[in-house]
């Protein structure tokens, strides 16, 4: 059986946790293969919303088994809260949730050590969500880091003291006033390490491997979205991991021969949070309505999301670089009763039109260049299958197949795990 692939198009939050939980039902296994608690994937059903931020969104399914991956960095503190959010749920916890021994640690000072980095940034600071994550993948490949297989082993303790040391003497580097009780930290830390023990741990690579030859099927979720790809994102405005296709493949221990479907996430307009430059991003009404329609706020930190028009120049980027096979549009919702929708074409880049994603997308170097449509005003909220969208929107999702090549198979129309049309 082929590993199929889930992943976002965009600077993050499009809307993964949802359609993971949605597809989650024709998989057996659901395993996250980058990033850590810098993720947000937010679930609704029941009337009731769920965050997660480590743990696959797989996790409410009861059959379903959730691996996070040798490529996942993980905070034992985090980790313990959002298991004690899902005591409610009575689930087998040891049977249904397995950990690679491969992912590495988020220490306390990771923690510290993002913040300094950040405040000694001031204006060019990353807009990190200070969880640790680029500190803890600098210390994975400059092979000093300290991973969830070493915890089975006696001299962890030892290793982790040198290492917490060195962050110290970083941190001082930094020279930014950053206050912390490191005791605390520590005293937090080890309680949850201890019962992070308690968990499942196992060579995923293996798990996973032995799971396709016994005719399991699989979904890798990613975490962020393309364009905050160490690589191909918009550096140094990205994450500290691959958030796109080959990720899954370093991730997980999946071989790219592998990889079957592809679904790609993208929201009918655009978001980020954090810094960096966002060519088509609004600062007018239409963007309000966005943010405010929307809920976008970061689902990990509550930070306003900048909100702006489709990209699509970014989007067929993304799509390329990932190989999508199929796409999935959310949130066209929320732009409902826009007299117009605006979608970026191409750029003028340095007085030439280019429609391709150029090197340096800073905004004095590049300029959007929109086509117009009408926009819907029907709610689309109630709506729950194909042959009820309204004209203008299926005229919008017709204009985007035909430019990206790629089938638009599902339709998000709210945030509910009903609300969602498939084509
Ligand atoms: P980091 O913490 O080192 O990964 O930050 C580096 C950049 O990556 C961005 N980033 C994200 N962007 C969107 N969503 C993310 N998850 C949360 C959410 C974010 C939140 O689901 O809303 O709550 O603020 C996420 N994680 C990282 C980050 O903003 C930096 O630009
Ligand atoms: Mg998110």
């Amino acid at each position: 059986m082929a590993v199929d692939l889930l992943l976002g198009l965009q600077w993050g939050d499009e809307g993964k946790g949802k359609i993971v939980d949605v597809l989650t039902s024709n998989y057996d296994i659901i395993a996250r293969f980058q990033g850590g608690p810098n993720a947000g994937h937010t679930l609704e059903f029941d009337g009731i919303k769920h965050v997660l931020h480590t743990i696959p969104s797989g996790i409410f399914h009861k059959e379903a088994i959730n691996v996070v991956g040798n490529g996942v960095v993980i905070d034992p503190v985090i980790f313990k809260k959002e298991l004690d959010n899902l005591k409610q749920f009575d689930l087998d916890i040891k049977k249904v949730l397995l950990l690679s021994r491969k992912a590495h640690l988020i220490l306390p000072t990771h923690r510290l050590l993002d913040a300094a980095s950040e405040a000694s940034k001031g204006k060019a600071k990353i807009g990190s969500t200070l969880k640790g994550i680029g500190p803890t993948y600098m210390d994975k490949t400059g092979r000093n880091g300290i991973r969830l297989g070493d915890l089975e082993l006696p001299t962890w303790k030892e290793k982790y003291r040198n290492l917490a040391d060195k962050h110290e003497a970083m941190i001082g580097f930094h020279n930014v006033d950053i206050q912390y009780d490191l005791k605390e930290l520590e005293k937090e830390f080890f309680a949850a390490v201890k019962e992070l023990k308690e968990l499942t741990f196992i060579d995923s690579e293996e798990y996973l491997q032995q799971a396709q030859r016994s005719g399991k099927s699989i979904l890798a979720e990613g975490a962020q979205g393309s364009l905050l790809d160490i690589d191909f994102g918009t550096y140094p405005f990205v994450t500290s991991s691959n958030t796109t296709a080959a990720g899954a493949c370093t991730g997980l221990g999946v071989a790219p021969t592998q990889i079957g479907e592809v679904y790609g996430i993208f929201k009918a307009y655009t978001t980020r949070v954090g810094s960096g430059p966002f060519p088509t991003e609004l600062d007018d009404e239409y963007g309000e309505i966005m943010a405010r329609v929307g809920n976008e706020f970061g689902a990990t930190t509550g930070r306003a999301r900048r909100c702006g028009w489709l990209d699509l120049v970014a989007l067929k980027y993304a799509c390329e670089i990932n190989g999508v096979t199929q796409l999935m549009m959310m949130k066209g919702d929320v732009m409902s009763g826009f007299d117009k929708i605006k979608v970026a074409t191409a750029y003028k880049y340095r007085g030439e039109r280019i429609e391709h994603l150029p090197y340096n997308i800073e905004p004095e170097n590049v300029t959007p260049i929109y086509e117009e449509m009408p926009g819907w005003k029907e709610d689309l909220t109630k709506l729950r299958s194909e042959d009820q969208l309204p004209k203008e929107l299926n005229d919008y999702i017709s204009f985007l197949e035909k430019e990206l090549n790629i089938p638009i198979k599902i339709v998000s129309v709210g945030p509910d795990r009903t609300q969602t049309i498939h084509r």
